[in-house]
């Protein structure tokens, strides 16, 4: 296979490790732990899973690594990769390969093809050493491949006790968000409960960045797609000064949370940044949202700037309060529902709901532009969620903008032109090479985990943290994943899941984007012109975090 001088050299970086992982290590346990809420629930259904210690790594003593190597018996892991691809994964997977290759060179991983139903339908290949260094520090998920089969029924757990029987697989790595990592938990209860052997550790993935809280900082992947979508923006505003005729409307990926798009905002400076969890938190309306858009463009049209930039979170419309009772009523409806899948045509279906809906959610499914409409009732994805990347948003507003400017325009209160183009940036960030950060991180999230299997741990999420301090310093461990979890209603029914974690409108990356954007609003030119990722130069340009994370942590 042909390669950019990039790629070949890229495949011999060495990602750089913690301290603590580069020898043999030790396993502290910490306090017991409890979820964060719904404890009792919690506790009744993972009984087994519930209240372990959080772990952390330390460096085991030079004299004592060739002991404790030699006591080691050959064993062999099973991984998964699970959802949507993150830049970072094949890092995990070559930091899962090295860490037990470096415990015993007998031991084996294999490769769960095309996600978790791999695992369920046994199909698998081993990953030896030439395949796993062709992936080293390259982007996507294709070394095994994807998918988003969710792991809920018992007769999935079972088919896997028996496929990993045959492997002589001793635990399974799942490395997914926070839907994949709850089912790696119900899966480490299950088997306990079975007393089958066979261990379930997670590892937090997502580009989205909803996967974080007290202990995991941040999960793998943002990192990277934030920096790639900023590139991508930062020219957007380049072209936009230099051409000064478009606004461009730009939506970003992220599912419900809009933390890549604060993350690109606080890294590009755009003139707005829609940020979803405010909107719900002011009540706003469709309308509210337009007309503060529409205040920027007429203010920087009166200066003669009719160009801007605007980023709208993928889940926007989730946000808005109206459309939240909407769509949650639209979740119930047509989760299941074979009667609404066997309509034939669009229009059949429109009806359907319409006479299905309450009246409030009625009237507003009816007063949305038809495409937009049919976009909130397609396909849901596995877990029951609408697939939000599906809805245009940014051409719903560029819609509403228009007609309001004609308006403002036909009242002499607008005078300038406007000239939109629309952007969704999402799978263009989702597979690019990681960034030093990310393939430093996952490469250490996947060597932590052959560490918790080997101490014969479960139910766990690889830690990695301390992420704004130099690789050196990081702080290797062990989450227990019940420890993140709580109740939510999931296709119409109360299930445990990992608390996801949307944008904190009291946190230091909001707060700066709220001290800043009557700014970057104005008609002045305050652009940040980000450019390409970098890995190969100096620290302060190549390895450093998210601004998200750097602010999070008081940098
Ligand atoms: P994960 O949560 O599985 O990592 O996926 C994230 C994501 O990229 C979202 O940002 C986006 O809404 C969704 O996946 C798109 O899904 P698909 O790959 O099925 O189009």
């Amino acid at each position: 296979m042909q390669k950019s001088p990039l790629q070949i050299a890229r495949q011999s970086y060495q990602p750089k490790m913690p301290v603590a992982l580069q020898g043999a290590v030790r396993l502290v346990e910490g306090e017991k732990t409890q979820s964060v809420a719904d404890q009792e629930e919690i506790k009744k259904l993972f009984p087994n899973t519930y209240g372990l210690p959080v772990i952390t790594m330390e460096p085991v003593a030079e004299s004592k690594v060739e002991s404790q190597k030699s006591k080691e018996e050959p064993f062999n892991v099973g991984v998964i990769l699970s959802g949507g691809q993150a830049p970072g994964g094949h890092n995990v997977i070559s930091g899962l390969f090295d860490g037990l290759k470096a415990l015993n060179p007998n031991n084996k991983l294999y490769g769960f093809l095309g996600g978790p139903s791999g695992l369920i339908d046994g199909k698998y290949q081993e990953l030896t050493a030439s395949i796993i260094d062709e992936y080293r520090n390259t982007g996507g998920f294709d070394i095994i491949g994807s998918g988003r089969t969710k792991l809920e029924e018992t007769w999935q757990f079972d088919n896997g006790i028996e496929i990993c029987k045959q492997l002589g697989i001793k635990a399974v790595v799942i490395i997914g968000g926070d839907d994949s990592n709850t089912n790696a938990c119900v899966l480490a209860e299950y088997y306990l409960q079975k007393k089958c052997g066979i261990q379930v550790i997670g590892c937090p993935k997502t580009i989205d960045g909803d996967l974080k809280n007290e202990m995991i900082e941040t999960s793998f992947g943002f990192d990277t797609a934030c920096k790639t979508y900023a590139e991508l923006i930062g020219n957007i505003q380049r072209d936009a000064n230099s051409a000064k005729k478009y606004w461009h409307f730009i939506r970003l990926m992220g599912r419900s949370a809009s933390h890549i798009a604060l993350e690109c905002a606080l890294q590009s400076q755009p003139n707005i940044c829609l940020i979803s969890e405010e909107v719900e938190a002011k009540r706003m309306t469709l309308n509210d949202i337009v007309e503060e858009i529409v205040k920027v463009i007429v203010d920087r049209s009166n200066h003669g700037m009719n160009f801007g930039t605007i980023l709208i979170p993928e889940g926007l419309i989730e946000f808005i309060p109206a459309m939240r009772v909407l769509i949650q009523e639209l979740n119930d409806l047509l989760a299941n529902n074979e009667e609404f899948a066997g309509l034939d045509g669009d229009d059949a279906k429109r009806e359907y709901v319409k006479s299905k809906l309450t009246t409030a959610s009625c009237e507003l499914y009816r007063s949305l532009p038809k495409g937009i409409a049919r976009q909130l009732t397609l396909d849901r994805d596995p877990h029951g969620n609408v697939m939000v990347s599906q809805i245009e948003t940014e051409k719903l507003l560029i819609e509403m903008v228009q007609k309001r400017l004609a308006v403002l325009k036909a009242n002499g209160e607008f005078k300038g032109k406007f000239s939109a183009l629309n952007h969704f940036f999402g799978y263009e960030g989702r597979c690019a090479m990681p960034s030093n950060f990310d393939a430093d991180y996952c490469y250490s999230i996947g060597v932590t985990a052959t560490h918790l299997i080997a101490a014969g741990k479960t139910g766990y999420m690889s830690l990695v943290r301390n992420l704004t301090k130099p690789s050196s310093e990081w702080i290797a461990g062990g989450v227990p994943i019940t420890m993140m979890m709580n109740m939510e209603k999931r296709n119409g029914k109360m299930k445990p899941v990992i608390q996801k974690a949307l944008v904190d409108l009291n946190g230091a990356p909001f707060k700066y984007l709220q001290d800043h954007r009557a700014k970057w609003a104005a008609p002045s030119t305050n652009y940040i012109y980000p450019g390409p990722i970098q890995y190969y130069g100096p620290a302060e340009v190549c390895d450093q975090p998210t601004r998200t994370l750097l602010l999070e942590r008081g940098k």
